[in-house]
């Protein structure tokens, strides 16, 4: 048995979190859920207890997306799960997806699956914003120079890891802008990152971490923590 965790990091996401949770739950019932509710200020968390379906970590304050992934790591730790996959609870990720992104971890082809939203000669005009697609290419770019991994969909948060690969995020996960960072992380450790076409909805609900405007302070700050992610010793010897 594949003893897999659905990992959920939740902020504000009333809209939509007690219909992905039931989805989830409808497409595979082994599958656990939990939610870790990132300190939302409306009803996220008393939407995802109501389905009875997900265990909820409620955060004490907003601790920003590193912080909530890190804490679901840190559970399926605790509770010895073999398999983990992170979904975004704004209903971005399709459920249909879910089995395809943990496929490769299942099957043993790498360390990592993500699930790309570029990955795919059928969707190259999948609707995201000029600048973040700049941002992505330029990423592609430094990942296949930093990790010699060729990387699509940095900033997907539609991940799948093996026991190895979240025990080790479960002690190193960063704050901030995590997504790209983590796969330099990973790389550098010796970790196998494979990617998936997925297809990804516009968020149906709630408020984008990242919005437009803010675009080139995240493209900065994101370049430079990739390299200095690279820099920094390898924690686990080859
Ligand atoms: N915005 C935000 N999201 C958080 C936070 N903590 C946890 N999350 C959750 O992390 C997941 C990913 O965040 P998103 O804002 O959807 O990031 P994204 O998918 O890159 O951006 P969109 O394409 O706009 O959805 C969602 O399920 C959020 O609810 C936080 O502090 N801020
Ligand atoms: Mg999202």
């Amino acid at each position: 048995m594949n003893k897999t965790l659905i990992i959920i990091p939740a902020f504000n996401e009333s809209e939509t979190i007690d219909s992905v949770i039931n989805a989830l739950y409808s497409a595979n019932s082994a599958w656990d859920i939990v939610v870790v509710n990132d300190g939302s200020t409306d009803n996220t968390s008393e939407l995802a207890k109501s389905t009875a379906k997900a265990i909820v970590i409620d955060l004490p304050y907003n601790l920003g997306i590193g912080g909530a992934v890190q804490t679901g790591f840190k559970y399926a730790v605790r509770e010895k799960y073999q398999y983990a996959i992170q979904v975004d609870g704004d209903g971005q990720h399709s459920v249909d997806d879910v089995a395809k992104v943990l496929k490769i971890v299942h099957s043993g082809e790498a360390d990592v699956g993500i699930g790309s939203r570029f990955n795919s000669k059928f969707d190259k005009n999948y609707g995201v914003h000029w600048l973040r697609r700049l941002g992505i290419w330029i990423f592609k770019i430094v990942s296949l120079i930093l990790i010699r991994q060729k990387i699509t969909d940095h900033t997907s948060g539609f991940r799948a890891y093996n026991a190895r690969a979240f025990h080790f995020l479960s002690n190193n996960y960063p704050i901030d802008f995590p997504e790209p960072e983590v796969i330099i992380l990973l790389g550098r450790n010796g970790f196998t990152i494979k990617e998936v076409f997925t297809q990804m909805q516009k968020r149906q609900g709630g408020i984008s971490s990242i919005p437009i405007c803010k675009g080139p302070y995240y493209m900065s700050k994101v370049l430079l923590s990739m390299i200095m992610a690279s820099l920094r010793r390898a924690q686990i010897k080859k």
